[in-house]
């Protein structure tokens, strides 16, 4: 089966690993590789109310220690008498050059999110850089790469609400600041498991075949939604181009820790990271509450999304 292999000591991080026990659920961390660690910046709901980014930290990716305190965030606070950010989730980094690129919900307790787009050099000094949509857009993930000296980001604008439709799309950026040129990128295919909504996961790996992008895709319960995983290949060159897409999950809630939280049936990632022998891992979150670690190897995500239906012949998308 072309699926992601959990880590057998799942969940590899939970609240009672924080320093003081300080937040309440923990979920949806950036991940990447930097100065021969790994870093998670993990999205947690603190007991004073609100979401703060933390950073836990491992040399073997499997055992995280979270810092002493979360990272100091530069949030837009209204002193501009502009937009008011009360917390930041579901960080996605993108290294470009010295720069990692983090692409998170900004989120306002009145107004909903937007996208916001912060940039560090370290992980101690963070810097903001703009508050870059209208409200009701977010899993903002960016590529690794310019495309004619634009910067091209995912992006999910909502529909509704929580409960309507969604697609993903794409724009386009010269300065990360201003974006445009906004276009639908991927359909949710209903009737499958991505059928009602879907959003970016990972910012984009750079792969031989173009791009790889494992994605989340929503469907309906009768009490809820599901959240499952899956991939897809962009070409390189011009990377609204979907060239292959994964029929089946990748990943599915199916273990008690992802099938009961906060969230249920939620199995969520903001990262992806591709090893040096061409393993592909994960650290996503699960049911909102706790985060599981899995990993694939490459050519089998690739098999997964050349693959083609068996069982359901009428779908072609
Ligand atoms: C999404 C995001 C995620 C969350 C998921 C499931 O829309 O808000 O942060 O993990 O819903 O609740």
């Amino acid at each position: 089966m072309n699926q992601f292999k959990r880590y057998a000591k799942n969940p590899i991080l939970t609240v009672h690993d924080l320093p003081e026990e300080a937040g309440y659920y923990i979920l949806n961390p950036g991940a990447v590789k930097y100065n021969g660690e790994y870093l998670l910046l993990v999205d947690v709901f603190h007991r004073e109310g609100g979401i703060v980014l933390w950073l836990a930290r491992s040399r073997n990716g499997v055992d995280f220690t979270f810092d002493p305190e979360p990272v100091k965030w530069p949030a837009p606070d209204g002193s501009d008498g502009g937009w008011v950010e009360n917390g930041a989730y579901d960080p996605r980094i993108t290294r470009i050059g010295d720069d990692f690129i983090i692409l998170y919900g900004s989120h306002n307790n009145r107004l909903g999110t937007r996208i916001g787009i912060v940039k560090t050099r370290d992980f101690i000094h963070f810097e903001h850089v703009a508050t870059a949509s209208e409200i009701n857009n977010r899993n903002g993930a960016l590529f690794p790469d310019l495309f004619d000296g634009r910067y091209c980001r995912l992006e999910r604008p909502f529909g509704g609400g929580e409960q309507s439709p969604c697609d993903m799309w794409m724009s386009f950026s010269r300065d990360l600041v201003y974006w445009g040129e906004g276009r639908p990128f991927m359909d949710a295919r209903p009737g499958h498991w991505d059928g009602l909504k879907l959003g970016a996961g990972a910012p984009p790996i750079r792969i031989a075949e173009g791009y790889l992008e494992i994605y989340h895709g929503v469907s309906c319960s009768c009490d809820g939604s599901i959240y499952a995983l899956f991939a897809c290949i962009v070409d390189a060159k011009e990377p609204w181009r979907i060239l292959a897409r994964s029929k089946a999950p990748l990943l599915f809630p199916e273990m008690p820790y992802e099938k009961d939280g906060r969230v249920a049936n939620v199995v969520f990632t903001c990262n992806a990271i591709l090893e040096e022998d061409d393993t592909v891992r994960i650290y996503y979150g699960a049911a909102d509450s706790c985060i599981g670690f899995a990993e694939m190897p490459l050519a089998r995500i690739i098999a997964a999304c050349r693959e083609e239906y068996r069982y359901m012949p009428n779908c072609s998308r």
